[in-house]
C-alpha cells in the first residue's frame, strides 16, 4: 500500500512507523493534556492470511480511508490515541505479514504484543482455516486476549458458512467475534476498541490473580513461544 512509510527491518513498534495527525511520536505519545499525564499504551498485533485486509483495517482506523491496492506487508507500526470510556489510551498497531516467509517477524510481534486481532475475510472461508492453523502454532502458552475479525463484510450479502464457522471458532477460543469492512468502515473502531477492552479485562484479572497468590509464587506466563520451540517471552 502506498500510504504509510515502512520500516525496512524488524521495527517492533519501538520507533515511529507511520505517523499522522492523530498519532504521536513514540517519545510524546504517552503524554496527554499538556499536564504530563501518562496514558496507558496497548500493543495490538494484526495477524491473518495474506490479503484478508489487515493493512486496510489499520489504515482505515488511522487515516479514515480505504486503500484499494494489495501491497503485501513485511511489517508496519502505527500509533493512535484512542478515546475510551472516561480516559484515553495510546494504541500501537503492529501490522504483520500474512505471507509465510515473514513468519519469524510475526512471531516477534506476537511476543511483544498485548493482544491480537485475528483477521480473516468473510468472502474467503479458507482464510478462516488459515487463521485457525496459525493460531495452533502459537502453542499452549499463548494466553493473550484475542478478537476474531471477519473482514470484507461489504462483499457478503447473507450470513453464510464462514459466519457460522467463525462464531463457533470464536466460542472455542473464548474470544469475541466482530464483522468489519475496511471499505465502508463498518465495525472498524469497534474491533480495535473491543481488543483494548479485552486487554484491560485481562490485565485486571492478572493483577487480581497476582494479589491472591502468596509472595514468591510467579503468575501465569503471558507471552508466546517462538515457532522453533524456544522461549521468546
Ligand atoms: N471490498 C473490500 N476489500 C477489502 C477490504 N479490506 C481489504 N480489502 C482489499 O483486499 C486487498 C488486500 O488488503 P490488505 O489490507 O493489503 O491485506 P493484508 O491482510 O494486509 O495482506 P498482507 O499484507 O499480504 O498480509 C486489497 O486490495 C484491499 O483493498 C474490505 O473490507 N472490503
Ligand atoms: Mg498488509
Amino acid at each position: 500500500m502506498a500510504l504509510p512509510t515502512k520500516p525496512s527491518g524488524p521495527n517492533l513498534g519501538l520507533s515511529s512507523g507511520s505517523l499522522n495527525s492523530q498519532e504521536k511520536s513514540p517519545g510524546a505519545r504517552a503524554r496527554s493534556g499538556g499536564a504530563g499525564k501518562q496514558l496507558p499504551e496497548y500493543k495490538a498485533v494484526m495477524v491473518g492470511a495474506s490479503g484478508v485486509g489487515k493493512s486496510a483495517l489499520t489504515i482505515q482506523l488511522n487515516y479514515q480511508r480505504f486503500v484499494e491496492d494489495h501491497d503485501p506487508t513485511i511489517q508496519d507500526s502505527y500509533w493512535k490515541e484512542m478515546a475510551l470510556g472516561r480516559g484515553g489510551c495510546v494504541l500501537n498497531v503492529l501490522d504483520t505479514a500474512g505471507q509465510a516467509t515473514h513468519r519469524a517477524l510475526r512471531d516477534q510481534c506476537l511476543a511483544i504484543g498485548d493482544g491480537v486481532l485475528g483477521v480473516f475475510a468473510l468472502d474467503d472461508p479458507s482464510s478462516l482455516v488459515h487463521l485457525e492453523q496459525m493460531r495452533a502454532t502459537w502453542g499452549p502458552h499463548f494466553t493473550q486476549p484475542l478478537v476474531l475479525v471477519g473482514n470484507k463484510c461489504d462483499l457478503v450479502t447473507t450470513a453464510g458458512d464462514a459466519h457460522a464457522a467463525a462464531e463457533a471458532l470464536a466460542q472455542s477460543w473464548g474470544a469475541p467475534f466482530v464483522e468489519t469492512s475496511a471499505k465502508t468502515r463498518q465495525g472498524v473502531e469497534e474491533a480495535f476498541s473491543l481488543l483494548i477492552h479485552e486487554i484491560q479485562k485481562f490485565r485486571e484479572a492478572m493483577a487480581k490473580e497476582a494479589k491472591a497468590k502468596p509472595r514468591g509464587v510467579k503468575g501465569r506466563r503471558q507471552k508466546v513461544m517462538c515457532h522453533c520451540g524456544c522461549s521468546v517471552a
